[in-house]
């Protein structure tokens, strides 16, 4: 029976001095601005507390969501990257919020790391997954905005973005914030997989 997680946002870190103290285990969501992180948050937990937005860039500092579920964990909204709008300098403080949160936290269990299903993986998902498995962290490959292609189209999609390569510690979900498809089924993983032992 699927288990209903109770949310609340805990932390918004601007820098890295405010990171909640390493008391749970962490998922963080990464991704290109824009892929769906903060709504797949909002449909996973069932409450709209993370913004979602219109325009890429819309999520700019490190949120962090308490999950009171079988095990308590962290559910982590980082910013975004590939966004160039916003000028450089901003630009960089982002990308070392990010890599500063993705090199110190102990407690980060696993990157769950969002991609466009009509996308694939593009230049910088690929360094991204480079970079990821060079630190040695486990990270799941998860195709959103599935709504937006026709079911039948899914399965030779998935295909062809394995073959031409992606690193992912299970078979990659294809979710819609939109239309819940796989929303279910990815929270079920999740918890499955914090309750690992
Ligand atoms: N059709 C469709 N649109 C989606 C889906 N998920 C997100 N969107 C739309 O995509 C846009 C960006 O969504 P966000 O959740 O804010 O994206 P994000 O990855 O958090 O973006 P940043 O915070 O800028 O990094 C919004 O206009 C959403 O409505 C989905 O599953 N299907
Ligand atoms: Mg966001």
């Amino acid at each position: 029976m699927a288990q209903r997680w109770k949310a609340q946002l805990a932390m918004t870190a601007f820098k890295e001095d405010q990171f909640p103290p390493q008391t749970l285990p962490e998922v963080a969501f990464v991704g290109r601005s824009n892929v769906g992180k903060s709504m797949l948050l909002n449909a996973l937990m069932e409450r709209k507390l993370a913004h979602v937005g219109s325009t890429p860039g819309k999520t700019r500092s490190v949120n962090f969501y308490k999950i009171e579920a079988e095990v308590d964990f962290f559910l982590v909204d980082l910013p975004g990257y590939g966004y160039a709008a916003r000028g450089f300098k901003e630009k960089e403080k982002w990308a070392k919020l990010i890599e500063q949160y993705i090199t110190q936290r102990e407690t980060l269990q696993l990157l769950v790391h969002l991609v466009d299903f009509r996308h694939g993986l593009l230049k910088n998902d690929q360094e991204l997954q480079e970079w990821i498995s060079q630190i040695g962290i486990p990270s799941l490959v998860v195709f959103t905005k599935a709504d937006k292609i026709s079911k039948g189209r899914h399965k030779g999609m998935l295909h062809s973005y394995i073959r031409k390569g992606l690193k992912s510690i299970e078979v990659p979900f294809i979710v819609s914030a939109q239309d819940k498809s796989g929303v279910g089924e990815f929270r079920q993983f999740l918890t499955q997989y914090l309750n690992r032992g």
